[in-house]
């Protein structure tokens, strides 16, 4: 039995990990931001709130990190604390790094002060390849952020390799595609969407309003996410793994499958800010393009319509890695994702 501290235990990556290490058998230590009341409808819904260890811990701040550090003396840590939201990183940039970046740090250099045997799983982010450099990216590809998210991300992604050489620490960075559940936050496209579905679907008129739903990912699913997340910290060799499917689908795809299944027949029409889906049947709008959802701030206008410049369009990980070396297998794609997640949400909006 391992002493593990998960940071960000609340979160979507953070609660389905808790779950797996609790079930075998690990003592969980899991923190919770001071003052703020703890979100833990997750936690809730697994099942473990019973079976963790709170602990306050303001992740930004390196007296918090190092009281909670030292008193538990963990033997892994996994850092699942973020602010995670990209289009909220154009907002409060410096927020976004405090977190990200100096939160990794104040851990790192916690562990190297008190000399201790503990080895660091980073969160580290496909946001981080940013304008795409090569396709598909792996682990040698450079980055190119186009987000503050991402400049957080590739900051504290270089900060982990850089410890483990200077100091030889046992610490590692998953390099995680976009990666997606039931218990997804409803401000992410694809759990937006099937949220939204649900509605529409038990009589909601309003169309569901998205951005760019030409945008491409490689979405994966989560709790597949965190075996290899558990597989990377526990490698005898620490080192950094693309962690995706291998596949990519736009948002219009994911959109279409999870109106099927809701039991719609979806069209996509006109271009631009003029886009929209409707029900084939009963020519119901589903879906209108809004540009407050565009990111960041000014849009470009260009021959093929619009779009925002520091938007990510296109990410696509190659896991040959990870599924050599650690024999880790992705078994959801896209399309069983759209599916488990919009039936979830039909399921819970009868509820
Ligand atoms: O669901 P998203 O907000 O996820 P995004 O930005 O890809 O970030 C997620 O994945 C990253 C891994 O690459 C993580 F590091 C990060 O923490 C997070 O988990 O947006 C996906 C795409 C974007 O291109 C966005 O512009 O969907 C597009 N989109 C179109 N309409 C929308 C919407 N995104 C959101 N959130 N809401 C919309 O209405």
């Amino acid at each position: 039995m391992n002493k593990i501290l998960i940071t960000g235990v609340s979160g979507q990556d953070g609660a389905w990990l808790a779950k797996k290490l609790i079930d075998e058998g690990n003592e969980v230590y899991g923190t919770i931001r001071r003052g703020a009341s703890p979100k833990l409808q997750r936690l809730e819904y697994l099942n473990i709130i019973d079976r963790i260890n709170f602990v306050t811990c303001e992740i930004s701040e390196f007296n918090t990190v190092f009281d909670v550090i030292n008193s538990i003396k963990p033997d892994q840590i996994y850092n699942m604390a973020a602010q995670s939201f990209v289009a909220e990183s154009f907002n409060n940039p410096i927020m976004t790094n405090k977190i990200n970046y100096t939160g990794v740090l104040n851990i790192l250099e916690t562990i190297r002060i008190l000399g201790i045997d503990c080895a660091v799983y980073q969160a580290s982010s496909s946001e981080m390849f940013g304008e795409v450099l090569e396709s598909p990216q792996n682990e040698r590809t450079n980055f190119n952020p186009m987000s503050p998210y991402g400049v957080s991300k590739a900051a504290a992604h270089y900060i982990v390799a850089n410890y483990r050489k200077a100091y030889g620490m046992k610490v590692c960075s998953g390099i995680l595609f976009n990666h997606e559940s039931e218990l997804r936050g409803k401000e992410f496209v694809t759990r937006k969407i099937s949220s939204h579905m649900a509605e529409l679907a038990n009589g909601r008129e309003r169309p569901i309003e998205l951005g760019n739903i030409s945008a491409m990912r490689d979405w994966g699913y989560a709790p597949e996410y965190m075996d290899a997340v558990e597989l990377i910290l526990n490698n005898k060799n620490l080192d950094d793994y693309v962690v995706s499917t291998n596949t990519i689908a736009s948002i219009k795809d994911f959109f279409s499958i999870s109106a099927q299944v809701a039991g719609y027949e979806p069209v996509f029409e006109g271009e631009g800010l003029d886009e929209k889906c409707i029900d084939y049947k009963t020519n119901k709008v589903l879906c209108v393009v809004n540009k407050d959802y565009y990111r960041p701030s000014s849009i470009v206008n260009d021959s093929k319509g619009f779009y925002r410049p520091s938007d990510v369009v296109y990410l696509n990980g190659d896991n040959t890695k990870i599924k050599t070396e650690l024999g880790w297998e992705c078994h959801t794609k896209y399309d069983k994702l759209a599916e488990i997640m919009t039936k979830f949400d039909l399921d819970n909006y009868k509820k």
